[in-house]
């Protein structure tokens, strides 16, 4: 799939006050600006145009877009993100969607994050995790079934999303970590299986047949090298302390 878009948002200054399991220390407002603004100039890169909301006030993890929506090449559709302080970044999404896609609302008591749903072709597994529920992958489900798309439920036992564990590096190739290397749910998909240390690098981004991955992780270099596809580095040091990637900083659609 060709994708003309992303929407990305500047994080705040506090974003350390985001949500984290991570025991790697506070994450450092101006390295991760300058991470962030090296993830847009990636984007650009890869042929896509891209918009940066500005940063939203009291939501200190809303530069993880990813988390807010699930854009399809037919609708936009709102999640309501599993964990509360999150809530309220879903109307300037949508917002900004708007232009671009027909919205359709996940409604409570369903809960979904984007960072649960992998979309590869017209199929979406969706990750059943602390943050998105069986409603709320349902809701998805059926409306993604509306437009001839088809999915299926994969629980979530380790790592904060499935996209933590599991991204398309091509139409029918899956970067997984072990856990995953065997899973039922998968077949039908070529795997690169990455090794127990460098599970971080499963959020790896496939973009218009460039490959994103976070930098620090040599063997799965190696391992992705061999799909032939020019690879784009990034650090992503201080988006990691607060358990997100690459993945999660934008929506491409
Ligand atoms: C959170 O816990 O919600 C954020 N600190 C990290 C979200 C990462 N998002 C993603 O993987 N899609």
């Amino acid at each position: 799939m060709t994708f003309t878009h992303a929407i990305t948002r500047r994080p705040v200054k506090e974003l350390a006050a985001g949500i984290t399991t991570s025991i790697l220390g506070p994450p450092d407002y101006i390295k991760a600006l300058d991470q962030f603004n090296a993830y847009v100039n990636a984007l650009k890169q890869c042929g896509l145009s891209v918009t940066v909301l500005d940063p939203l006030d009291g939501y200190p993890d809303a530069h993880f877009v990813e988390d807010a929506a699930v854009v399809t090449p037919d609708i936009a559709v709102i999640t309501n993100p599993g964990a509360a302080p999150r809530k309220g970044e879903v109307p300037s999404i949508a917002a900004a969607l708007q232009p671009f896609r027909k919205i359709v609302w996940v409604q409570p008591p369903g809960t979904l994050d984007g960072g649960d749903v992998l979309m590869v072709d017209r199929h979406f597994f969706i990750g059943l995790s602390d943050r998105t529920n069986e409603q709320g992958a349902r809701q998805l489900g059926d409306a993604v079934t509306g437009f001839g798309c088809t999915w299926t439920p994969v629980r979530v036992a380790a790592g904060l999303h499935f996209k933590s564990s599991v991204n398309a590096v091509g139409s029918d190739t899956l970067l997984t970590t072990q856990p995953f290397a065997d899973h039922p749910a998968l077949a039908g998909f070529h795997r690169i299986v990455i090794s127990a240390q460098e599970e971080y690098a499963g959020n790896t981004l496939w973009v218009n047949g460039h490959l994103i991955m976070p930098t620090g992780f040599p063997d799965t270099r190696k391992k992705l090298e061999t799909l032939g596809r020019p690879i784009i580095e990034l650090d992503t040091s201080e988006f990691r302390k607060m358990d997100g990637g690459l993945t999660c900083l934008s929506l491409r659609f």
